[in-house]
């Protein structure tokens, strides 16, 4: 048996920023994860973060690359019916987005982790929870073809939607909200210079398009699809033609290039209440998702764990309990905002399969709404750029 004070599960950006800003309170943890670091830093997902969020990373010493590689973006596109409007959230909340790919901020913050010397686990397997309602928590695990037990102060879930902390929490204590939706987005990354500046947002009759980027060579485009679409039936040709229908433009290009990767993902709201059970804490997807139109999933991760960092820290100056305890409804205030704001971005921005003339006419009269209204547009750019 070892012992750490904070035993984490999950290297994804949750689990890895938790185990950074513990690192610098000078607590100590052990982060395990099922999948290779390989896997782990070639993942493709977000690249939005709120200014909040790139503040974070900067200020603790993990933001080098991304100050230099990243990209402030002051705007998004918002189009529809053959328009594309902007929306500048500089102007209208004071604040920016940076676009820097999730996976570069796992591998910088794999580099730090690693530089620290303290433990990270790549390719643990059997990842079992025991004694969550006690004061001496265990994570047990088989590393290298050993078993291993590692008893805990707390345990941190960081180990996403489809990990084993949450179900580990004893039935009848959490509750569970969700929506699914009856359509999913065909992602994609090109080796092409983006066509637009900034982020855009589109909604098409055929529904709904969205053109990110990056680098200034890496296009990060999506289209709305089923939720199990297969993707067997998208040759690359027929992805261009979709997109160049959805976003096209009079007097506007959309460049093309060679598809270096694309996936179906779908979409969903989850959130369970209480995030804690015990000892054990869960952030980030372990305890909700958002669906992607908001782009908030990392950016809520990021938060969680920073709230979670200032409760342990506190505990362990003072002895009280209390600022454990204070944790889940601490992050459910900004995570139930996030929700509804991903969930009305969805709405608006996606046609569902059943929709009818009037569905659409009520959407476009919302687009024209958010777009030419200033109030209207300010509400969308403060919960855009981050809001609590
Ligand atoms: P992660 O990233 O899923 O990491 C969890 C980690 O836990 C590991 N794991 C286990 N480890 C040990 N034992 C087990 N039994 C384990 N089971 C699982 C996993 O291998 C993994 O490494 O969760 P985390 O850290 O909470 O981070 C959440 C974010 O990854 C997620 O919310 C975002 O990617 C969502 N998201 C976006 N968020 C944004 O803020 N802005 C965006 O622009 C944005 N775009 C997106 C997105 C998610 C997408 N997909 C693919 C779902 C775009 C897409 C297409
Ligand atoms: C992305 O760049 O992957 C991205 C951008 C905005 C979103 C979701 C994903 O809302």
């Amino acid at each position: 048996m070892t012992r750490t004070q904070v035993g984490i599960v999950g290297a994804g950006p949750a689990g890895l920023t938790l185990a950074h800003l513990l690192h610098l309170e000078g607590i100590d943890s052990v982060v395990i994860e099922d999948r290779s670091r390989e896997y782990v830093e070639a993942r493709i997902r977000a690249g939005v973060l709120e200014q909040g969020t790139a503040d974070l990373l900067a200020e603790t010493g993990v933001g080098g690359r991304m100050q230099r590689e990243g990209e402030v973006h002051g705007g998004i596109g918002l189009q529809f019916d053959g328009e594309r409007h902007r929306v500048d959230l500089q102007a209208l909340v004071g604040k920016t987005i940076v676009i820097y790919g999730q996976t570069e901020i796992v591998k910088d913050l794999i580099e730090a982790r690693v530089g620290t010397g303290r433990p990270l686990l790549f390719e643990v397997g059997d990842v079992s929870l025991a004694g969550l309602d006690t004061d001496r928590p265990r994570l047990s695990f088989t590393h290298e073809r050993a078993r291993q037990e590692l008893e805990c102060d707390v345990i941190a879930g960081c180990d996403g939607f489809h990990g084993v902390c949450r179900p580990s929490i004893p039935a009848g204590v959490l509750t569970e909200f969700s929506r699914e939706y009856p359509f999913g987005w065909l992602g994609i990354l090109a080796a092409v210079a983006p066509s637009i500046e900034e982020v855009s947002y589109s909604a098409h009759e055929r529904g709904f398009a969205l053109l990110s980027l990056r680098t200034r060579e890496l296009s990060r485009y999506y289209i709305q699809c089923a939720p199990d679409e297969d993707l067997a039936l998208w040759p690359d040709d027929r992805i261009w033609e979709e997109l160049q229908t959805r976003v096209g433009l009079e007097g506007w290009t959309l460049a093309e290039g060679p598809i270096l990767e694309k996936g179906v993902t779908g979409m969903r709201s989850y959130v369970v209440e209480p995030m804690q059970y015990g000892r054990l804490f869960l952030a980030g997807d372990a305890a909700h998702i958002v669906p992607p139109t908001g782009a908030k999933g990392l950016n809520l991760a990021i938060g969680d764990v920073r709230l979670l960092a200032e409760a342990i820290v506190e505990w362990h100056r003072t002895g009280d309990e209390a600022a454990l305890a204070r944790y889940s409804e601490e992050c459910l205030r900004r995570v139930w905002r996030a929700e509804h704001f991903s969930w009305w971005m969805t709405t608006m921005l996606h046609r569902p399969p059943d929709e009818d003339p009037f569905g659409w006419r009520l959407r476009q009269s919302q687009l024209r709404y958010v777009v030419g209204s200033e109030p209207a547009a300010r509400s969308l750019a403060e919960n855009y750029v981050g809001f609590g």
